[in-house]
């Protein structure tokens, strides 16, 4: 896993995280020619209006919309970068999650400090759930009086998901706000107490990656960490087959 990161970003391992880097380089690459421009301007302007013996002090108006001039050319290329590559980055990934029929669908509930994955089993449907029945043998707090629920499987700290479709994920979470943060998938939302969050990503290659908590939540904070793994369709498959149904007893 530590290969994934090394001094640039992490390797890229979702579909849209090329998009999502784009970005990042397009920013940060303004940001340098801009420094250098204004360095070097800099420099000049210290050379070229130096205190000399004999030469009087030169002013110009400020105000001017000429002296404006770098200042609009910095507010155009920022509004550029909002309308042609924020807004719609922003609403092919954040808007629009992919329908749950063509997709992977799981839930992921945060607490102090673990994160609690709920997958639907083979039929699909989640099982109800309820707080008060969360112990360790059932940490999602599956009803077993519910039929949908018998095929339910739950994992704690893992979250397993197939190549090749994406995955819909409800975030929630039990306590506090944690941010549930993928850096090889450029995937980070908030889980918020009392909400469930549709996040979604479709994973480009197979393997283990990170999952950090993003959020400061409390003492452990630092150690609320979780893997994802990525199989082909059939490991998943097998995978979810050798899992133990939650509601029954093991
Ligand atoms: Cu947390």
């Amino acid at each position: 896993m530590n290969g994934n990161y090394g001094w640039g970003l992490p390797i890229q391992a979702s579909t849209f995280a090329k998009e999502i880097d784009l970005g990042i380089y397009a920013i940060h690459g303004i940001m340098f020619a801009i420094f250098i421009l204004w360095s070097v301007f800099f420099v000049y302007l210290l050379v070229r209006y130096r205190a000399r013996p004999g030469v009087p002090s030169e002013h110009w108006e400020t105000g001017t919309l000429q002296s404006m001039i770098p200042d609009l050319i910095v507010l155009g290329i920022e509004i550029c970068l909002i309308l042609f590559y924020a807004l719609p980055a922003w609403s092919r990934i954040k808007m629009t999650v992919p329908p749950e029929g063509k997709s992977n669908v799981v839930e992921i509930v945060a607490e102090q400090f673990a994160w609690t994955v709920h997958y639907p089993g083979a039929d699909a449907k989640f099982g109800r759930s309820n707080a008060a029945l969360v112990d360790a043998q059932n940490p999602a707090g599956l009803d077993a009086a519910d039929d949908a629920g018998k095929d339910d499987v739950v994992t704690v700290n893992e979250l397993h998901i197939p190549l090749g479709k994406p995955t819909v994920v409800y975030l929630s979470s039990k306590d506090v706000i944690h941010s549930l943060f993928i850096p090889e998938f450029r995937v980070k939302q908030d889980a918020m107490p009392g909400m469930k969050i549709p996040v979604w990503f479709e994973p480009t290659l197979t393997g283990k990656f990170e999952i950090g908590c993003a959020q400061l939540c409390g003492i452990a904070h630092s150690i609320m960490r979780a893997d994802v793994f990525v199989h082909t369709p059939e490991e998943y498959e097998k995978w979810l087959a050798a899992q133990h149904p939650q509601t029954q007893p093991y």
